[in-house]
């Protein structure tokens, strides 16, 4: 009897090292998890919203896409119009817009400098510019009128004066003016 005690007694010893292991491993398998979260957190944070295409920031406003001879409103084959614009400290080119109602509207935009933002007052469009990457938002306008267009992200001192601005005019109004000229803009209104 009195020579088993010991043996039950390290038996109890083994059993509480291996809960201790156990206990180890599921804090370890915690903290992983953590990291895991954390990490993929932090990427999506600093990730643009709209990351699918790149674009080299330094040569953007001189060449491709965001040439300034590039940048307003354009009439695609599909009857949708794709805006182009570019931000840049303390403005945007063109930085009035003209849009048709009732037409699917695709905003491509980018920045030149730093980060700015680019928002219109009463709809959907509310994104990043990130020197570096194309922000592709969609949107659609039921009304004509003047909407604000504002830089919403702090890019400087003259961030307060960074406003843009988007005429929304009738359909029919935008088709005759597209079938003038291949970008439409505010001047010949
Ligand atoms: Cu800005």
């Amino acid at each position: 009897m009195s020579a088993q005690e010991p043996s039950a007694s390290s038996g109890n010893h083994l059993g509480a090292r291996a809960e201790r292991r156990w206990a180890s491993l599921a804090v370890l398998c915690m903290v992983f998890l953590a990291c895991v979260a954390a990490v993929a957190g932090l990427h999506y944070l600093i990730m643009p919203q709209a990351r699918v295409e790149t674009i080299d920031p330094t040569t953007a406003p001189i060449s491709g896409e965001f040439v300034e001879s590039n940048l307003g409103s354009t009439m695609e084959p599909d009857g949708s119009v794709t805006v182009r614009a570019v931000g840049q400290r303390y403005s945007f080119t063109p930085s009035c817009i003209v849009l048709p109602t009732d037409t699917p509207v695709t905003i491509r935009a980018t920045s030149a400098d730093v980060v700015h933002g680019i928002l219109i007052e009463g709809t959907n469009v509310n994104t990043m510019l990130i020197p570096g990457y194309i922000s592709v938002i969609t949107t659609q306008f039921a009304n004509a009128g003047e909407r604000l267009m504002p830089c919403q992200e702090f890019c400087s001192l003259g961030h307060e004066g960074m406003w843009g601005k988007v005429k929304v005019i009738d359909k029919s109004s935008f088709l005759a003016l597209a079938s003038k000229t291949k970008r439409v803009s505010c001047v010949e209104q």
